[in-house]
């Protein structure tokens, strides 16, 4: 049975057979020099014999041609091919993958700067070759543009997941040191093959337990075994956890006891886990301890932990998502204020994590105006994989485009074209350690993530922490061609319903820049109703709809958020009749009969908006069901169970919303919807 394990790595037999001739009389025998063969070349050479003999399966391979995999100073046939083309690597684990024929006989080369780049080189070929590509004048070269690419796990030790729901945590804690559960390979062989070198194994929420011996040992046991997947362990760090493991009376940073605490506690890690990443922290933010109760700022925190990894070559990254419990002004504002506050107080390895949005991972958001705006901060993104605003693992939704969106966005924090992939690679201003982190969202559910495409959001993330400048396009059409299989309707069926997936999803929750009007707690379905407790948590505050209109009024005239971006943004985006309208509602309290670009009302454009978001999924569920008998049984019906509930789900929303809003609109339904009941 096709259960989804495999993911994107499946290497099922190559069908057609004038492809599969030609790799067959291509690719030779691998040849690996056994000199200096580390753990890194020895998974690289064993990944691409498991993918070869499965894609070509027991076809003959040609005994003239020859695969050569290694480095320079590792094999020197290698070394000499390099020589003679005048190649040379500059950039950190930039692989060469490359065919050289004559006649009837070929040489590929799969090779690179670092015994870790010659891994990603391999997953490079058998991605060119799961996907059909042909072989003749293969030439494959690429560098990582950021150096940390890191999944960010919201595990608990007790293995439940935040904000998942793809089963429990990965982390077997309880066997652990001892025994090794075989997927955690399978984990690192599906980070790997997209890039991703980082993984930081506990929630941000977490408590401070996991920094106790008996822990780190364990999470040595876990960086051993990612090792040689060019994959380092990171950890959270409770801000208190001087307090609560070492006994101490006070976590304050500037300290001399605190900091002898916590640089004995790092070299304790580095004892077992010497090239551990670094910390992951959440203070001051949602209830979590930070240095702000003792006077201090969030440089002082994050410096005296950086300062105690710096020895060791570790990172912090200290997240930008802050809110007070006490609510001193839109939220949306908070993050900007503190952190361009502290611009040039950052030690070089502390990092600030910020989010995509000002808000929290809403289904749309404006990109985050924190961005651009520290130039002596290195910046991180923070994306979140897992679907916690847009229908957990049940619904459908490819998040990719998503992401292109704040990547794409211009901030103009050095002029025009200083696009927020810009500012987090470091070419907007240059910085070490850029870093892109992603929420995962994998569970030990059998197939890793629930819905079977929710892994394409796995994939998407780990290619474009690796290339920013990937099109949605393309990494939907390899991972679908991985995932499933290679027959153009395939292909272009679901590739049709991811890429309009993320705009579905938006259209029939939060359309027009209408955000965190989901039900409280579980954020699952809707609430736009919601209207208790601190304000800043419900969603009337959000949506502020009354008779006169709907929208938080962030402009001048309002919060004056829209204040905190750079003058190019503020003057597009001030004027209601010029925002692009996704973001119309976020900026903009508008009455019920402001004139939108259709030309319809607001009202009835709402309306129409998440009456097309229903009637979408009612689409897919009939494409979907086309598709039957050209993918496996099981992955199929698991999908179009999925979609049916995903319809009544979008129902559900419509419903919900428009009965709210109508409330306060106090107009009649355009007859082309169909009106809640
Ligand atoms: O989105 C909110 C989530 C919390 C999460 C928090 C954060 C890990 O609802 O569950 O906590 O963001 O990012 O810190």
């Amino acid at each position: 049975a096709e259960d989804g394990y495999r993911l994107w790595l499946r290497y099922e037999s190559i069908q057609k057979q004038e492809i599969l001739d030609s790799y067959l009389s291509n690719i030779g025998t691998v040849d690996i020099a056994q000199k200096d063969l580390n753990p890194t070349l020895r998974v690289a050479a064993d990944e691409l014999q498991k993918g070869l003999s499965g894609l070509l399966g027991s076809g003959e391979r040609s005994n003239k041609s020859r695969l050569l995999i290694g480095t320079a100073s590792q094999n020197p046939k290698i070394a000499k091919i390099l020589e003679k083309q005048n190649t040379n690597f500059d950039q950190k684990d930039e692989y060469l993958v490359f065919a050289d024929s004559k006649s009837k006989q070929t040489t590929i080369v799969i090779t690179g700067s670092s015994d870790q780049a010659v891994l990603y080189g391999v997953f490079a070929f058998l991605r060119h070759l799961q996907t059909h590509q042909p072989i003749e004048g293969l030439s494959l070269r690429s560098a990582p543009r950021v150096e940390n690419r890191i999944l960010n796990h919201w595990d608990n030790l007790t293995r439940t997941i935040e904000r998942s729901m793809s089963g429990a945590s990965l982390w077997n804690w309880f066997d652990l040191p001892y025994y090794i559960e075989p997927y955690y390979i399978d984990y690192a062989r599906a980070c790997a093959s997209v890039g991703i070198n980082g993984t930081v194994l506990t929630n941000v929420n977490a408590n401070s337990t996991v920094l106790h011996p008996q822990f780190i040992e364990k999470v040595a046991a876990l960086a051993d075994t990612f090792r040689p997947y060019g994959i380092r362990v990171y950890l959270t760090a409770r801000f208190s956890a001087p307090i609560e493991l070492g006994g101490l009376d006070s976590a304050d940073p500037l300290d001399p006891v605190v900091i002898k605490w916590w640089n004995d506690k790092v070299a304790e890690i580095y004892e077992y886990v010497p090239d551990f990443g670094g910390f992951l922290v959440k203070a001051n933010s949602e209830g979590q301890p930070g240095p702000q109760k003792y006077g201090r700022d969030h440089a002082d925190g994050a410096n005296m932990l950086a300062d105690a990894l710096a020895p060791h070559g570790g990172i912090v990254m200290w997240r930008a998502f802050v809110y007070d419990f006490e609510i001193k002004e839109d939220r949306h504002k908070q993050a900007y204020t503190e952190f361009t506050n502290l611009d040039g107080r950052f030690r070089e390895n502390a990092i600030v994590q910020t989010k995509n949005g000002a808000i929290d991972f809403m289904p749309r958001e404006p990109y985050h105006p924190l961005f651009g705006a520290t130039p002596e901060t290195t910046q991180a993104l923070e994306l979140q994989i897992t679907q916690e605003y847009l229908g957990g693992d049940v619904h459908l939704a490819y998040l990719a485009p998503m992401w292109r969106e704040v990547l794409n966005a211009d901030t103009f924090a050095q002029g025009k074209g200083s696009t927020v992939a810009k500012v987090i690679d470091g070419s907007v201003f240059s910085h070490k350690n850029t870093t892109f982190a992603g929420v995962s969202n994998a569970g030990n559910e059998r197939n890793w993530t629930g819905h079977p495409i929710a892994a394409s959001n796995w994939y998407a993330f780990g290619r474009l922490a690796w290339d920013h400048t990937l099109s949605s396009e393309q990494i939907a059409d390899e991972w679908i061609r991985m995932t499933f299989n290679n027959q153009s309707e395939v292909v272009d069926t679901i590739a049709n319903i991811m890429l309009a997936s993320h705009q579905t999803v938006v259209d029939y929750s939060m359309p027009l820049g209408l955000h965190h009007i989901m039900a409280e707690g579980h954020h699952y379905g809707p609430g736009p109703w919601f209207d208790q407790g601190r304000p800043d948590w419900t969603s009337v505050y959000y949506h502020r709809a009354d008779e006169a209109g709907i929208g938080f009024d962030r402009t001048e005239s309002g919060t004056n958020a829209l204040g905190q971006y750079f003058p190019e943004r503020v003057a597009k985006w001030s004027d209601p009749e010029q925002i692009d309208e996704r973001y119309l509602l976020w900026f903009h309290h508008v009455s019920w009969d402001f004139e939108m670009d259709s030309g319809e009302t607001l009202w009835n454009e709402l309306c129409l908006t998440y009456q097309r978001g229903v009637n979408d999924v009612a689409k897919w569920i009939q494409e979907w069901d086309g598709l039957s008998g050209k993918i496996d049984a099981q992955r199929h019906a698991r999908v179009a169970a999925m979609l049916i509930r995903q319809h009544a789900d979008a129902i559900f929303w419509k419903d919900a919303c428009l009965s709210y809003f109508q409330t306060f609109s106090k107009r009649p339904y355009p007859k082309s919807i169909t009106p809640p009941e």
